[in-house]
């Protein structure tokens, strides 16, 4: 119960005045939402007293755990002490100043810049409007198409949704704006045909180099793509692709744009996919894991010969928002930050943690719904299929893996669904025997999975 409210209030005030995103709102005012009213660790609790393993780390995000007294602490300290200044008009403060120093000690390579934002749409708004004003101020106005990848996922915002290539949000408000070129994704499961996962993902990389080709290397600005696709379905590219993206992007006159939005900050047990797959970037969206949720920040760190670019040629770039670096925002990213490294958490994930995911993960593939599972760090999928021997998916229109997503839920495990695809990515404080119960609680909502689709046809009896 909240401020006396029942779990029928809430979900009736809920139903009248608020819109959520990602929901169908006819559905969701059928059943009312889940109220989620506290947390702790790797749990939440609902307001019917329900405890969840938040499987999700809340969406990809709080990598130190909920429920942390340090963070709280230091955004109250800062609050009282500073709780809002800009940093626009030759103005800045201590804990901007101090994030971005950390930010750049930790930041792989030259990646010594920062510029903040509030989220990691805006990040890569950010990296839409600098990469052409880049390009611009070198004299190259030309160069301004920008390819991504279709299934990516890199906002909400224009140009967020623009640069991702979801095939449902394009449809809504005719999107991509101009100027954006999609390419293949390395989802070998579901695309890669009679390839060997090796070929396909030189293939899928290769994609890139043609597309420079046909498009003109004169008109293009950058390539962005996420190091593992998060919302796309947990997709980790097979071992050539990285490389021979790395090859082209080191060959051609463009930059790369390395949206880590879901990898940074741990979540593949090494502080940023950069470092996991070897990767130059130029420029590097960052969220999420940043402030592991506790407050909105974003930023997009920026190698060092592009900053020098920017700072000594560009100008004033006319780009920014109200809350840049935003001082509590920023205390909360600078306590998360001390946090991952005194307790070494991103070492432990890297060494300890995601091998023991991966290894009990992998027992779900003997599943007869599975048909892979697979993972990386601390995020892991597997594939629902109607026949084990093949690829081929279920007909119809995903509903296997929303059932199971709803069956997941019943069953106090939070497991997203994309398409038929079950996804997780929890605090990369699990321990152990958490990571049993997930697993445990995964098995049982696969077994719970088959007595449906065998009650309903789906599967044969
Ligand atoms: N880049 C990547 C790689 C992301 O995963 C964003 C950018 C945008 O960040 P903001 O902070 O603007 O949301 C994301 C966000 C899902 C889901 O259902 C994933 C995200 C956001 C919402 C839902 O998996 N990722």
């Amino acid at each position: 119960m909240v401020q006396n409210l029942s779990t029928q209030d809430l979900q009736d005030i809920d139903a009248k005045h608020h819109l959520h995103p990602f929901t169908d709102h006819a559905e969701l005012h059928q059943q009312g939402s889940r109220v989620i009213v506290r947390a702790e660790g790797s749990w939440l609790w609902d307001s019917d007293g329900n405890r969840l393993l938040d499987g999700m780390a809340g969406l990809w995000c709080v990598n130190v755990g909920h429920g942390r007294h340090e963070i709280a602490e230091a955004v109250r300290r800062q609050m009282l002490e500073l709780s809002y200044s800009n940093t626009f008009f030759k103005t800045t403060h201590p804990p901007a100043v101090m994030l971005s120093q950390e930010l750049a000690k930790l930041a792989p390579g030259d990646l010594n810049h920062v510029f903040f934002t509030n989220s990691g749409s805006e990040a890569n708004d950010t990296v839409f409007r600098m990469v052409r004003h880049y390009w611009d101020t070198l004299g190259k106005p030309d160069k301004k198409i920008i390819i991504g990848r279709k299934n990516a996922y890199h906002g909400s915002t224009l140009a967020g949704v623009s640069l991702g290539g979801m095939a449902g949000m394009h449809a809504q408000g005719d999107l991509p704006v101009p100027g954006v070129h999609h390419i293949a994704q390395p989802y070998w499961f579901d695309e890669g045909g009679d390839m060997t996962p090796d070929e396909f993902g030189l293939w899928a990389a290769g994609e890139l180099e043609r597309a420079i080709d046909q498009l003109g290397e004169d008109n293009v600005a950058a390539f962005i793509a996420e190091p593992i696709q998060g919302a796309g379905g947990v997709i980790i590219p097979p071992a050539t692709y990285w490389p021979e993206i790395s090859r082209i992007c080191a060959e051609r006159e463009i930059l790369l744009a390395v949206d880590e939005v879901i990898c940074g900050f741990g979540r593949l047990g090494t502080w940023f996919g950069t470092d996991y797959f070897d990767l130059k970037p130029d420029l590097m969206p960052i969220a999420k894991g940043l402030s592991s949720g506790y407050l909105p920040i974003g930023g997009v760190m920026i190698a060092d010969h592009l900053a020098d670019t920017l700072i000594n040629q560009g100008g004033e770039f006319a780009h920014g928002f109200t809350y840049s670096g935003h001082p509590a925002a920023c205390a909360a990213a600078l306590e998360n930050l001390r946090i991952l490294q005194t307790e070494k958490i991103v070492e432990r994930t890297g060494r300890d943690t995601a091998p023991y995911l991966a290894r009990k993960w992998a027992e779900l593939a003997d599943h007869p719904l599975v048909g892979e599972a697979r993972s990386a760090g601390l995020v892991a999928a597997i594939e629902l299929v109607p026949d084990q021997s093949s690829r081929r998916r279920f007909d119809g229109e995903c509903a296997v893996g929303a059932k199971c997503r709803d069956l997941s839920f019943a069953n106090g495990l939070i497991m997203r669904a994309v398409g038929d695809t079950m996804i997780i990515s929890p605090p990369l404080t699990i321990r152990h025997e958490e990571i049993d119960e997930l697993v445990n609680l995964a098995t049982k909502t696969l077994d719970d999975t088959m007595v449906e689709l065998k009650s309903n046809g789906t599967m044969a009896a």
